[in-house]
């Protein structure tokens, strides 16, 4: 299998997915600007949406849309426990979070990289996503993951989203809870794994 990528786009929630569930998949980076991969490929004759991630199977298949590849990642090792058993109310409740994640948070920052994006229509993109976090705050409040104590897919996915916060300048210090998740997640060796394969921060 191999994963297309972008350093710090949705894709690095599959490629901590991966590392977690210590599957051995090739990599290929994507130029978004360019649409060629790092391979030499033009990225549309791959994922024709133009997006990442894509994820190639041995078949020669691709699976696209973040909320499918890390659900069948998950899937390939279901000791690790990445995602809950098939047909458990649990597993729905992560299906959950990733929905939320993908359509009110990762969706919500799509007008933040407008670089032509007025002021206003900056700060009402800010107010949309605040809304949503002062939910995810409470939710979080008292546990280390979305689910409870145990990691899931949601978590990195929810992780690599809001890792864009800093970037935007959303300021987060109005939610504790979420910013002692970022912590908590950051902190675990495949996560700090993933970010230095993709050049997000120093090897240790
Ligand atoms: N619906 C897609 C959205 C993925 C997405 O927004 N990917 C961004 C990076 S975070 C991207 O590749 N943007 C470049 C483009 O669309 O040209 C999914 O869930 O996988």
């Amino acid at each position: 299998m191999k994963l297309y990528y972008s350093p710090g786009a949705s894709s690095l929630a599959p490629h901590i997915v991966i590392h977690e569930a210590g599957l051995d998949i090739e990599f290929d980076r994507v130029d978004l600007n360019t649409q060629t991969t790092a391979s030499g490929h033009r990225f549309g004759t791959i994922n024709p949406k133009g997006n990442v991630p894509a994820l190639a199977l041995r078949t020669g298949e691709v699976l696209t849309e973040v909320s499918v590849v890390l659900e069948y990642l998950a899937d390939r090792v279901p000791d690790r426990r990445l995602l809950p058993e098939l047909g458990t109310l649990e597993r729905y409740r992560v299906q959950e979070w990733v929905g939320f994640i993908g359509t009110e948070l990762h969706k919500g920052f799509d007008p933040l990289w407008d670089g032509l994006m007025p002021d206003t229509a900056r700060r009402l993109a800010v107010q949309y996503l605040q809304r949503r976090l002062s939910y995810l705050d409470r939710c979080l409040d008292g546990r280390s993951y979305l689910m409870g104590e145990h990691f899931t897919v949601a978590d990195a996915y929810c992780f690599t989203v809001l890792s864009w916060a800093r970037f935007h300048r959303v300021d987060l210090s109005d939610y504790p809870a979420v910013r002692a998740f970022m912590q908590e997640v950051s902190s675990r060796p495949m996560v700090r794994k993933a970010m230095q394969a993709e050049g997000l921060m120093q090897a240790a």
